[in-house]
């Protein structure tokens, strides 16, 4: 906590005692793992799992990214890193922004999902700076429905009234929201409030608002359509804890009662890990029930929420993006992973084949530009020779220390995996690719800071400043 100072009046000082915005992110993010777990039981047995093989490979022996942060405890190691959320109106988008805002989350990354034939575009909203990322990096991938693909026109405009005559939050969270934004924070007595009212948000509803006929045509259109327009609220769609091995996670869900979904999701299994690997288990059946115009209800059921893991690598800069976005295309070109797992193994093995391609050492991905690193001082000095800007030397040498820069974000190939192998395998219906970000940040009311930019900026940054610590040392000398 913080203490903020404000002056009201002429000479009275004021003590408003605001909770920081990472307290009360960390709060949220409990809060809605004690949610899904009570709501999606397999989403605890997944937790547990978790636990044991992250316990299990620290025993074993740390890898690179359990190193990284080897101060974290276990249990701050199998925490969540991410959940998932899908959104029906530019409104409810606004407002998420500002809600979110809050708890130190700002919308960071486009994902256009249409390219991939699913009706959403997406953000996510994430703590940039790296002491908010070191204290809790809970993220929200936010999607917004385009309703826009949706060709029947009649389907489309029932749709549009459904979610746009809906109040997904409620008046406690939007007053909550204006007063945290004209004070500039939140007090600690408002936090519990806040965040048991966002959390109502994202709660799952077994009534939906739609009566059975309609619901199936909206499902014939897509499931995800019928999974964003037929409910109250946008239901937390999945969390995501973090795994030391996900391939030991994977393989021992099926005996844990969970199905996983056919292959990990993203990169191979390697030295240096990359960018980010996911895997989940798939989309459990819930009951629901529907009311018809008389007034009758009946039964049925809705398929969409599930449990997740990650494992993240380094952030990659666009020329290691283009490359890993061609080798995966490659593997797959060669080897299309089937939905019930009969050819994983022939998929991992391409995907390795392909990823040879790949320098799998921190030295040759720094070297060829691939991935974004930040550079400190070692305190070793210089040895006689080596030039003040000549950065690999001053590497070679041991004056500048470099550590791989982790990638934050998420990969739309490896989301529409991830969505995919939840909405069934049937209806992978075809929408046309268009570049939305603009119309997508005017529905936000915000300009979506772009991945790269943020890394590069990060790794430039960190670079002056060895160089300019090296020069004033040189000029004391
Ligand atoms: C979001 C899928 C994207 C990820 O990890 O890539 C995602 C969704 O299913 O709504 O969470
Ligand atoms: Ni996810």
């Amino acid at each position: 906590m913080i203490s903020h100072f404000a002056y009201r009046g002429k000479n009275t000082l004021q003590r408003n005692v605001f909770a920081t915005s990472n307290d009360i992110r960390s709060a949220f993010s409990t809060a809605m793992s004690e949610m899904y777990r009570l709501e999606v039981p397999a989403y605890g047995t997944l937790m547990s799992l978790v636990a044991d093989v992250n316990r299990q490979a620290l025993v074993e022996g740390p890898g690179f990214l359990a190193t990284l942060d080897a101060a974290e405890s276990l249990d701050r190691i199998s925490q969540e890193r991410h959940g998932a959320i899908r959104l029906g109106t530019p409104r409810e988008l606004a407002m998420a922004r500002r809600v979110f805002a809050i708890m130190g989350m700002f919308p960071v990354g486009y994902y256009d999902l249409s390219e991939a034939g699913i009706p959403v575009h997406s953000t996510a909203f994430r703590p940039v700076s790296d002491l908010a990322l070191a204290i809790n990096p809970f993220r929200i991938f936010t999607s917004l429905l385009r309703l826009d693909l949706i060709e029947d026109e009649e389907l489309r405009q029932e749709a549009d009234r459904l979610v746009s005559t809906r109040d997904i939050f409620s008046s406690v969270v939007m007053s909550l929201v204006e007063k945290a934004e004209s004070q500039g924070g939140l007090e600690s007595g408002d936090v519990a409030i806040f965040v048991s009212e966002v959390l109502d948000t994202f709660r799952w509803h077994s009534e939906a608002s739609v009566d059975r006929e309609l619901y199936r045509r909206l499902h014939d259109a897509h499931r995800l359509i019928a999974d964003v327009v037929s409910f109250k609220g946008p239901h937390i769609n999945h969390l995501t804890p973090r795994t030391l091995d996900i391939d030991a996670v994977h393989g021992r869900m099926v005996e844990h009662g969970m199905i996983p979904k056919a292959v990990v999701e993203g990169p191979p299994r390697r030295n240096c890990p990359i960018l980010l690997r996911q895997t989940s288990f798939k989309a459990i059946e819930e009951s629901v029930s529907f009311r018809d115009a008389s007034g009758k209800v009946h039964h049925g059921s809705h398929t969409a929420r599930f449990g997740e893991i990650e494992q993240r690598g380094i952030a990659l800069t666009p020329k290691g993006r283009a490359l890993y976005d061609r080798l995966l295309t490659q593997a797959r070109l060669k080897v299309r992973p089937r939905t019930d797992g009969s050819n994983a193994q022939a998929y991992r093995e391409a995907l390795e084949t392909s990823f040879q391609a790949f320098p799998d050492n921190w030295d040759a991905i720094r070297k060829a530009r691939l991935g974004y690193f930040f550079y400190s001082l070692s305190g070793n000095t210089a040895p006689r020779g080596v030039a003040q800007g000549n950065i690999d030397a001053l590497i070679e040498s041991g004056v500048i220390h470099c550590e791989p820069i982790i990638y934050q974000d998420f990969l739309p190939i490896s989301a529409a995996g991830i969505f995919q192998s939840n909405l069934g395998d049937a209806d992978t219906q075809q929408f046309v690719a268009s570049p939305h970000q603009k119309v997508f940040e005017k529905a936000l009311g915000a300009r979506i800071l772009n991945e790269f930019d943020h890394y590069a900026g990060i790794e430039m940054a960190s670079l002056e400043h060895c160089l300019r610590l090296l020069e004033r040392k040189a000029s004391v000398a």
